[in-house]
């Protein structure tokens, strides 16, 4: 597994977030607007019940005021209720607001991903592990969404009040004021600290968190293997051992909180105290109305509040802060294999030569080259067979020609035509592919095979059936074509997986067809069948077949030997036979192992 480098991003996290926020904006913008709206209104509460005070409870005149003008105090009283009101009306719409753009951010930026993941080479799937880009679309996209769902909405809810309420005290009384608001900045102080050291737990949090679901996903996905080795027990505590790890890192990272929330409580709870003390010596000496004494005490918890709260959002900042750094990873990633820029359009068939020239390839991540100086060449409708025993790079070769890997050295060429200058897509599609290890979609078989154009009719599906020796097992299953194979192809055996993956290739009537292996679990009567199927195509292509059995490389017009990444031997049965090298071996053995 290869360890991705450090990504610098084209843009910050908040650009990045800005940029998908694209068509709701204005709307993102007004809710921001109207979160600092519902926070002013908070004030009036305490500031028409200050009042309130002021002019009929407590002041000399009240009992007169009340007398005289108790319109005044109806007036008061409807306009702190018509507030309130209105206010729950402020926050009811912004919450939808806020719900609503993160839900847009949520789903554009999922599909990008998905887009970003599907387009992808080869190498990023050797790359990134599947447990791992699933947390990605998942947990690190909801913690995204999160971010613009809850924690933007605290920050300005936390530094409106907070603001509002400070300027609100300096204009009642400043001197009350600065000795409720001196300590403040200490908050800020404990909070930086916090956030230095919360911040690389999140990350380690967020590496956990993969790693779990990524022993999930392979546990479920190769299930078969598990209970075939009787790893049950074994699978189930690695999982537990990840599950625990998981928990434990989550509660260190909420224990860092806790290390310094009795410092910021003890500073929230000070306010009161300084209230009392404060506010009583200011009361005593005339210098603060009982009415602004009772509007600083109702307002209190909305200095103190947010400095509660600031631990909070600096943890959610950063658990956004590392999931979006993991979400635009895959955002920015580029696959190095794409289209070339002046790649000329081609929609027709390839006539179907190919030709290797002198191609050496090594994978990314291998210490070795797996191809060296690869030449050969395939004239249009020929078959060519490649032979070789295990790891000796034929899949390596023949993932050259849909440009699943780019050569190290050399080039591919078909139809005279350097592969690179074809665009992606118009080379794939004159291709028809078996890979060595089938894989099958939880469909229909007649979904299977029609899989590369859905375009087919059930006939031609049929008919593709018949020339990969399908057909047979096909029609004796109680549903046909309509049976639903399962996930990976569950519920049929590995021969019949083979010729289901042979039907869905030759459905696209490839101008090239490419068999990887795909014969190896079929007897030797039904290969017959399809190689002499493969022969009476009914349109033309170039076969290039990966095979071990000399029944099918026989007929071939050429054959390939390939040794340890080089191509030992070429020609045609009768020129390699007289060759007496190892395809003569081979043909000894198998011939001499047939007569047993
Ligand atoms: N290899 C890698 N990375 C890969 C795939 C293969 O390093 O993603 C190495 C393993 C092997 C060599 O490349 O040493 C050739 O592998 P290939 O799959 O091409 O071998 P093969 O001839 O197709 O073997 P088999 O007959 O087992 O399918
Ligand atoms: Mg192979």
């Amino acid at each position: 597994m290869k360890v991705k480098k450090e990504t610098l991003f084209p843009k910050t996290k908040i650009q990045w977030l800005w940029e998908n926020m694209k068509g709701r904006r204005v709307l993102y913008v007004i809710g921001m607007l109207g979160t600092v709206v519902y926070n002013i209104l908070q004030l009036t509460v305490p500031y028409y019940s200050g009042r309130i005070v002021d002019l009929f409870l407590s002041g000399a005149d009240a009992w007169k005021n009340m007398r005289t003008n108790s319109g005044l105090f109806y007036h008061l009283l409807i306009l702190m209720i018509v507030f309130t009101v209105l206010r729950g009306v402020i926050v009811y719409g912004d919450c939808m607001i806020y719900e609503h753009v993160s839900q847009t951010v949520l789903y554009r930026v999922r599909n990008f991903l998905y887009d970003k993941i599907q387009r992808q080479d080869m190498t990023f799937y050797s790359t990134y592990r599947t447990g791992d880009l699933m947390t990605r679309v998942t947990g690190d996209l909801d913690a995204v969404r999160h971010m613009v769902a809850w924690v933007i909405r605290m920050v300005i809810e936390s530094f409106s009040l907070f603001g509002v309420v400070a300027i609100y005290f300096f204009y009642m009384n400043w001197k009350m004021a600065l000795s409720l608001l001196i300590i403040s900045p200490f908050v800020f102080f404990i909070i930086y600290l916090f956030k230095n050291k919360v911040a690389p737990m999140h990350a380690k949090l967020r590496e956990k968190l993969a790693q779990m679901n990524t022993y999930a996903q392979e546990n479920i996905s190769g299930n078969r293997v598990v209970k075939a080795f009787a790893r049950e027990a074994y699978e189930i505590e690695k999982f537990d051992r990840a599950n625990k790890d998981y928990a434990e890192t989550n509660k260190e990272t909420s224990m860092v909180w806790l290390k310094f929330f009795p410092y910021v409580e003890s500073i929230a709870n000070l306010m009161p105290v300084v209230m009392l003390a404060v506010g009583g010596v200011f009361l005593i000496r005339g210098e603060l109305t009982m009415g602004d004494y009772v509007a600083f005490s109702g307002l209190i918890w909305a200095i103190a509040n947010p400095m509660r709260q600031m631990g909070n959002i600096m943890n959610e900042f950063q658990r956004f802060s590392a999931a979006s750094k993991k979400v635009m990873e895959i955002y920015y990633s580029e696959p190095q294999i794409k289209d070339a820029l002046d790649a000329a359009a081609h929609p027709n068939r390839f006539d179907g030569k190919i030709e290797f020239r002198e191609v050496s390839f090594q994978y990314e991540d291998g210490d070795l080259p797996v191809l060296h100086d690869i030449s050969f060449t395939v004239k249009p409708g020929e078959t060519i067979a490649i032979m070789g025993e295990t790891g000796c790079g034929k899949t390596s070769l023949i993932n050259l020609i849909p440009r699943f890997y780019e050569p190290t050295k050399g080039e591919v060429r078909i139809d005279d035509i350097p592969v690179q200058n074809f665009r992606l897509s118009d080379l794939r599609k004159q291709i028809g592919l078996a890979t060595q290890d089938v894989l099958l979609y939880s469909d229909t078989i007649e979904g299977n095979i029609a899989y590369g154009d859905s375009s087919i009719d059930l006939e031609e599906v049929e008919k593709f059936a018949k020339y990969s020796a399908a057909s047979d097992f096909i029609s004796k299953m109680p549903e046909g074509y309509d049976t639903v194979v399962g996930e990976r192809g569950a519920g049929l055996s590995g021969g019949q997986k083979q010729r289901i993956s042979l039907a869905r290739a030759l459905a696209v009537r490839p101008s090239i067809l490419i068999l990887d292996d795909t014969t190896s679990a079929v007897d030797m009567e039904t290969e017959k069948q399809i190689q002499e199927a493969l022969r009476h195509l009914d349109f033309s292509c170039t076969k290039v077949i990966i095979a071990q059995r000399i029944s099918t490389t026989m007929m071939a017009d050429k054959i390939l030997v390939m040794q340890h990444g080089r191509i030992t031997e070429m020609g045609n049965h009768e020129e390699l036979m007289a060759k007496k090298g190892y395809y003569y071996e081979l043909v000894q053995l198998q011939t001499g192992e047939d007569l047993v």
